[in-house]
């Protein structure tokens, strides 16, 4: 026990760390961003285990993200931009096939930008729906949208089984640990635009170089 993913939830936390994440220049530092993460999979996490096959997945890539950060070419990681300048200048990825790099940290991070737009696209939708809203069908819409025509069908099944266990707006707020209903909506109106411009520089990034395919 113990874990930083089994500690509680807060959405401030994950605000900040969205903020933390653009340097002065508009680069992405990668701690920040993984450590956003984190904080999400903290939330997943609370919501019981039938999400544990997701947020497995999840830490599993931070995880090597993390390795890697920590690793003794550490500071070439600092941030996305220079992590993809350094990995294509020493051929560290895969770029049509899976090869002898199967855990850069380019394909790997291209799962969690693909993740973040499903991200974006829920918060979207919890924020500007109503009381009794389903944040099962927002959560479906918003992954059929981006994040699911990356997934064979039995992940797509998974998922969206998962989807129907998720707990109602009030719930789901609750958990978010930053008080009443307006408050909540608030935060998210400034975490929005934090993680949907962090989207956009790695989208242009990504697509500039040629990533976007990654296997
Ligand atoms: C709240 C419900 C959360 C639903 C999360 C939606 C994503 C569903 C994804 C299901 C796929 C999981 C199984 C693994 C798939 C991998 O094959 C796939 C590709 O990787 P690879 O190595 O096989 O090529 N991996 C992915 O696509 C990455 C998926 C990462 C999902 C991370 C979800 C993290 C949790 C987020 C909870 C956010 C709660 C929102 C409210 C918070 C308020 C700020």
């Amino acid at each position: 026990a113990g874990t930083e993913e089994d500690q509680k939830f807060c959405l401030q936390e994950v605000l900040d760390t969205f903020k933390l994440c653009l340097s002065e220049n508009k680069e992405v530092y990668l701690e920040h961003y993984v450590a956003g993460w984190r904080g999400l999979v903290k939330f997943l996490n609370s919501l019981g285990s039938v999400f544990g096959f997701i947020s497995k997945d999840a830490v599993n890539k931070i995880h090597i993200l993390v390795t890697l950060l920590n690793g003794e070419n550490g500071s070439q990681y600092a941030t996305v931009q220079s992590m993809v300048k350094y990995e294509l200048e020493n051929d560290l990825v895969d770029l049509t096939k899976r090869g002898s790099h199967p855990e850069s940290g380019c394909r790997t991070l291209l799962r969690l930008h693909r993740a973040l737009r499903w991200l974006e696209l829920f918060l979207e939708r919890l924020r500007t729906s109503s009381e009794d809203g389903k944040t099962s069908v927002m959560c479906s819409e918003a992954y059929n949208e981006s994040l699911s025509q990356f997934h064979p069908w039995v992940v797509r099944k998974a998922a969206g089984m998962a989807f129907c266990m998720l707990p109602g707006r009030p719930a789901f707020f609750e958990v978010m640990n930053v008080g009443p209903t307006e408050q909540v909506v608030a935060k998210l109106g400034e975490a929005l635009p934090l993680i949907s411009e962090v989207y956009q520089i790695t989208e242009e990034l990504y697509t500039q170089q040629n990533l976007m395919n990654l296997p």
